[in-house]
């Protein structure tokens, strides 16, 4: 068993509309001109790197957009919807698979399956229409009922954005862990996306033990900052817990119940007096990919923003030189993705599994890598202003690429 982050493949309408209110970079890009190859070539180099580094990798893919079942659905069709409505039908948002579900490792579960819940992402209408899709894809990728359980998506009374929420603290991802959700209560002008009761749910649905199950509250400060999602001011892998100190509301009481169920537990806590709020939002530190390597030891993948963000680059340098448990730091290129409130974390759904349990399609080495690149290289628009996604040729140009995507990986039943 082992952990594979399924990256999102950043599909071909990806733009900026500015949809995400409480997502200060969504917010202050609005109107930019978006360049989806770009984009989906930072995913894929991305993941290159990490396979490199010896980790697991696997894929989900770009959504169908526009999406004319959901407008049909409201009554519309891409030629006559509203303006604000067109640019929630187009959005790329399902690129970000750390929403795409919440996994609880088989370990965990009473049933001995790893459980499965797709994220109902009811809060921001553009991302509300992710789940059927997603829940396909997961569906084929997690076929085997002996092995894995894939819940759709809990009721849309209560929010849940999936695994962005969520953490898991073990002495080796194979071993039972604890798992953490944390859910909003107040989030000063900005919306609270994650609802306890739909993190109390996942946790039900997946035959949690309640013993190991911690649920937190969100800062409201941190909510309030920007960090939309928990995964914006903390990560956690194994033993390691990385946070702000100002991301939950409670912290001594988290701790407490962390460190009286693992002994182990290693809490690596930035105080506001180094890094702000602000600054971590704007570098997206602790949206970082926190990895064990193959050769031993931590690792911290973060995105180019952390160098350029003087008080978070001299905290980590600092880090690094002592004696913590992050042992070393690799700096990656996402910038259209963060352009968008999206980081290397976000850009990922972790799975602990055995791989040969797992669709082969929705996993990737070097060489299916080159031969998604080629397909990105060839069909993925160069650049994309918000108001082109008026012109018909484009709708058409985003639907050939998905399908030829789909075409190469040989996914065709999901065309
Ligand atoms: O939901 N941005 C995404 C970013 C998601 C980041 N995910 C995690 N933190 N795990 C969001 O706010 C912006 C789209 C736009 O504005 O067009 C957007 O949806």
């Amino acid at each position: 068993m082992r952990e594979i982050n399924f990256d999102g493949i950043i599909g071909p309408s990806h733009n900026y509309s500015g949809l995400s209110l409480g997502n200060v970079a969504s917010a202050s890009n609005k109107g930019l001109v978006s360049h989806p190859r770009a984009a989906a070539l930072q995913g894929v180099a991305k993941m290159r790197h990490n396979l490199r580094l010896g980790l697991a990798q696997g894929i989900l893919l770009p959504h169908r957009r526009p999406d004319r079942a959901w407008l049909g659905e409201l009554g519309t069709d891409v030629g006559t919807v509203p303006p604000s409505l067109r640019a929630a039908a187009f959005s790329a948002s399902a690129m970000w698979a750390a929403n795409a579900a919440t996994v609880s490792p088989a370990p965990d579960c009473t049933d001995g399956c790893c459980h499965l819940t797709v994220a109902n992402l009811r809060t921001m209408a553009h991302r509300s229409h992710e789940w059927p899709e997603t829940l396909a894809q997961l569906r084929l990728a997690f076929a085997d009922e002996t092995r894995f359980a894939v819940h759709p998506p809990v009721p849309a009374t209560f929010g849940d954005e999936g695994a962005a929420n969520h953490m898991r603290l073990c002495a080796s991802h194979d071993a039972p862990g604890i798992e953490v959700f944390v859910y909003g209560q107040r989030g000063g002008a900005y919306p609270v996306r994650q609802h306890e009761e739909a993190s109390r749910a996942v946790a039900r649905l997946h035959g949690l033990d309640p013993e190991h199950t911690l649920f937190a509250c969100q800062s409201e400060a941190a909510i309030a900052a920007g960090a939309f999602h928990n995964d914006v001011v903390a990560v956690a892998n194994e033993n390691v817990l990385f946070t702000h100190e100002q991301a939950f509301e409670d912290r001594p009481s988290l701790y407490a119940a962390l460190k009286r169920r693992i002994p182990e537990i290693e809490i690596v806590e930035v105080p506001a007096s180094a890094v702000s709020l602000e600054d971590a939002i704007r570098s997206y530190l602790f949206n970082a990919q926190l990895v064990t390597l193959p050769t031993g030891g931590m690792a911290l993948i973060v995105p180019d923003e952390v160098r350029e963000t003087p008080t978070v680059w001299a905290w980590l340098e600092a880090q690094v030189a002592g004696n913590g448990p992050i042992r070393r730091i690799f700096v990656v290129d996402v910038r259209q993705s963060m352009a968008n409130g999206g980081g290397p974390a976000c850009l990922r759904l972790r799975v602990v599994a055995e791989p040969e349990c797992i669709d082969p399609r929705f996993l990737v080495d070097e060489a299916k890598l080159d031969r998604i690149a080629g397909v990105i290289a060839q069909h993925w628009p160069e650049a994309m202003a918000p108001d082109q996604l008026r012109e018909p040729a484009i709708w058409t140009q985003m639907e050939r690429a998905r399908a030829a995507l789909y075409e190469e990986i040989g996914l065709r039943e999901l065309i």
